[in-house]
């Protein structure tokens, strides 16, 4: 039986808010405005592997109705994606991007098969999104050397299938004029802001602009001991229409890009 989408989205906010409380902080912030808050997308990151690969991670959402959307690539970092929305447009897009684990070393591929080998066998593994987070041990010291060739990689083997952001839908504010007014008001109340390529991606005439916070960092638990690392960040996305009068659906990969770094260990202070 199809899951419940709204049911999964709620597990799925409560496991990012725990670890992200910039999430409850921004939403009091803004409901104390007035504001309702309405969902744009959420995101995940995995890894190249037929069990947990981007077409896994998106079961329990097409079965719930969402449909492909678009796709994306990311040569430098080594990362491609799809996007996936539902009829009902309500319900938030989901973003998930998947690590290109043959185009990187042999050494490399060996410290991710270390993590892959401890999933579960086929038969008890229900899927990525059934377990809080991340589904195996890794070390602190193989963190550290996955680094050095990808950020994305060591986030992935700290924290596995948690929501790595929400976002919120700019348009559906009515206290915001503009993407700019929002970050103001954020930066106004303390929220460090990713500056990459300047704090807004995208404009108008990409029909997108989005920004984010610079990604909370968190204690997670390593074999060999605890470290703080860089956990999650929220997003903001403003749309616009395309020339046809309906809205942009899509996502940019030149602002995506940028994105991506705000859980870089580079952003924290
Ligand atoms: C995804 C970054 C891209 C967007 O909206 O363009 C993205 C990630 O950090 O996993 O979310
Ligand atoms: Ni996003």
């Amino acid at each position: 039986m199809a899951v419940s989408i709204p049911l999964l989205i709620n597990q799925l906010w409560d496991v990012y808010r725990r670890i992200n409380p910039q999430a409850d902080q921004i939403v009091k912030l803004l409901t104390e405005r007035g504001e309702g808050i309405q969902n744009d997308h959420i995101a995940f990151r995995t890894f190249q592997d037929p069990r947990i690969g981007i077409d896994r991670l998106a079961e329990p959402f097409v079965e719930g109705g969402y449909q492909f959307g678009g796709e994306y690539h990311f040569e430098e970092k080594k990362l491609y994606a799809k996007h996936f929305q539902h009829p009902d447009p309500t319900l938030p897009k989901i973003f998930i991007s998947e690590l290109l684990l043959d185009e990187f070393s042999a050494s490399f591929q060996e410290i991710i098969k270390r993590m892959l080998d401890q999933l579960p066998p086929d038969g008890n593994f229900h899927g990525p999104l059934c377990s809080e987070g991340r589904v195996w041990e890794t070390s602190f010291a193989d963190y550290e050397q996955l680094k050095k060739d990808s950020e994305y990689a060591a986030w992935m083997a700290a924290h596995g299938f948690c929501a790595n952001h929400f976002t919120v839908y700019v348009n559906a504010l009515s206290t915001v004029a503009s993407l700019q007014e929002l970050n103001d008001l954020l930066v106004a109340n303390g929220f460090a802001l990713n500056e990459e390529g300047g704090a807004i991606k995208g404009s108008p005439e990409v029909f997108l602009e989005q920004s984010s916070t610079v990604a909370s960092v968190v204690d997670v638990p390593f074999t060999d001991g605890h470290h703080k690392v860089p956990g999650c960040y929220y997003e903001f996305a403003r749309r616009y229409p395309l020339a046809d009068g309906t809205m942009f659906e899509g996502f940019v990969a030149k602002s995506a890009d940028k994105i991506f770094e705000s859980t870089d260990e580079k952003l924290q202070r």
